[in-house]
């Protein structure tokens, strides 16, 4: 069974350790371990980097060997026309997830390259919606199969 990617742009690595009140107090090996749990017998391919070289280089790899994405980039998101002409070769469902509301932050947050390439975008939710995405994707990748 192919794997799903969950790929983590720069800074994630400090999640549940700095700006709890943006991003809560869950760490990303705490994420980790729910979306292992969500995806149950499905492989999970789960990174951060704070690279953008590597994050492209992850996104190539998902082509290749994955069969769902959900990725967050954090600020890749608004910077990165090189993520976003990696993801537009994505051939399966990809979901943009943000632990934050972008949408109600500063002006800044709000123009995501990415989603301009995503099947769905998931914000708002806090660290939560990495299940609820896995949720997601697996229902996606499901619908898929039963289509083809
Ligand atoms: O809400 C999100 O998930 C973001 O992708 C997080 C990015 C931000 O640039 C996006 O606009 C929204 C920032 C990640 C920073 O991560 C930190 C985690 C803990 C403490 C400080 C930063």
């Amino acid at each position: 069974m192919k794997p799903i990617y969950i790929l983590n742009g720069p800074n994630l690595n400090r999640l549940g350790k700095r700006e709890p009140e943006i991003y809560g107090k869950t760490t990303l090996a705490e994420v980790e371990a729910w979306c292992r749990e969500a995806a149950k017998n499905t492989p999970v391919e789960f990174r951060q980097t704070n690279s953008e070289a590597q994050l492209i280089d992850w996104v190539h790899e998902a082509i290749d060997e994955g069969s769902g994405l959900i990725i967050n980039p954090a600020a890749f998101t608004f910077t990165s026309l090189a993520l976003f002409d990696a993801l537009k070769m994505f051939p399966g469902p990809v979901i943009e997830l943000h632990i934050s509301n972008i949408h109600r932050r500063e002006s800044l947050y709000h123009n995501s390259l990415v989603s301009k390439t995503a099947t769905a975008v998931i914000a708002g939710l806090g660290a939560k919606g990495y299940r609820v995405a896995v949720g997601a994707l697996l229902g996606l990748l499901a619908d898929a199969k039963i289509a083809a």
